[in-house]
């Protein structure tokens, strides 16, 4: 399954991440009372390439950023259901929406109005009449920002892989999506061996080193669909949506492989690194916890086996 990998420098970097992935419209959602101004929005945010979600009902808006992940919310003040800057201030007490920018778009010129509707919530205030380049533009400098910043709350700095938090809050969409779809999903919890002695004997930047390039491994070879995560110190945890247990252990057993081949490099030599690992698998009913829980008892029976090996 895994591909192998080339043995370059072990530096890795954010751009170099992103670089990987295909850039993604951004996704804008549009609230206003008016079908006219929806309607000019869209025109213009869509002929800039973005993805643009709208509604006129402010009571949607909660469901349509849980359902369609807008990046941006553009907000109107004067709504007769709800006014923006309540809805924003609905939406900043949300907190799994902090990362998510609003920008109000409104005919209101008082400067004063302008700062109370962004006291509730808001990132930005545009009046009706700003050229549609310049409110592009807006949207373009903000979304970049947000998308980057999100990258690094969701990321381990480290590793650049997904951070523990991030990590298991998407294993639990992904058990959600494949129990729906009564697909495969497989876990896999990785323990680097006696990490202990390799700090003591190498020090730590040499083990942090060892762990970026399992990292890198794990980035190089797992199929586009898996959640690769730090679990925490020299932890990681793999989801596999889709794949079946055996298939799954296969492949964390080949990157077992490319992992003690690797030479690390430590006291003007090299070294071999191997991990241990343990594979569970989703059954009906089966919690996020309970998988993760069996995956580290299969790690556990790896460790008393002897390690440098993946117990299914
Ligand atoms: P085992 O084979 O049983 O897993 O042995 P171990 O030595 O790996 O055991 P343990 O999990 O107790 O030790 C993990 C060590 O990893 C302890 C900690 O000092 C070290 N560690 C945790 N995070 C980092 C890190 O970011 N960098 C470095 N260099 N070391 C770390
Ligand atoms: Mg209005
Ligand atoms: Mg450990
Ligand atoms: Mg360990």
């Amino acid at each position: 399954v895994a591909r192998p990998l080339p043995l370059q420098k072990l530096v890795v970097r954010l751009d170099e991440l992103l670089d990987q992935r295909r850039p993604e419209p951004f996704r804008v959602l549009a609230v206003d009372d008016s079908e006219a101004m929806l309607h000019w929005l869209d025109k213009v945010l869509r002929g800039a390439g973005m993805e643009v979600f709208k509604t006129r009902s402010p009571l949607d808006v909660l469901l349509m950023m849980e359902r369609h992940r807008p990046e941006i919310v553009i907000l109107d003040v004067y709504m007769p259901e709800c006014s923006g800057n309540e809805m924003a201030h609905i939406i900043r007490q949300q907190p799994r929406f902090d990362g998510i920018p609003i920008i109000f778009f409104s005919t209101e010129i008082s400067r004063n109005k302008q700062l109370v509707a962004r006291s509730m919530g808001g990132d930005d205030f545009l009046v009706k009449d700003t050229p549609p380049e310049e409110l592009v533009a807006a949207v373009t400098i903000t979304c970049e920002r947000y998308r980057r910043l999100r990258q690094w709350m969701t990321r381990d700095s480290l590793t650049l892989l997904l951070n523990h938090t991030t990590l298991v809050e998407q294993l639990d969409q992904a058990i959600q999506a494949c129990a729906r779809n009564g697909d495969h999903l497989t876990f896999a919890m990785i323990d680097i061996d006696h990490f202990k002695s390799v700090n003591d004997e190498y020090g730590h930047l040499t083990g942090d080193y060892v762990i970026q390039s399992l990292a890198r491994i794990l980035r190089h070879t797992a199929p586009g669909q898996a959640l690769i995560g730090r679990y925490g110190g020299e932890e990681f945890g793999i989801a596999l949506p889709g794949i079946a247990p055996v298939l799954a252990s296969r492949y964390i057993d080949a990157v077992r492989q490319q992992f003690r081949a690797f030479p690390q490099n430590g006291n003007n030599a090299t070294f071999q690194a191997t991990f241990s690992a343990g594979v569970s698998t989703l059954t009906p009913g089966l919690t996020t916890q309970q998988l993760m829980e069996n995956a580290d008892l299969a790690l556990y029976q790896a460790k008393r086996n002897g390690r440098n090996q993946v117990v299914l």
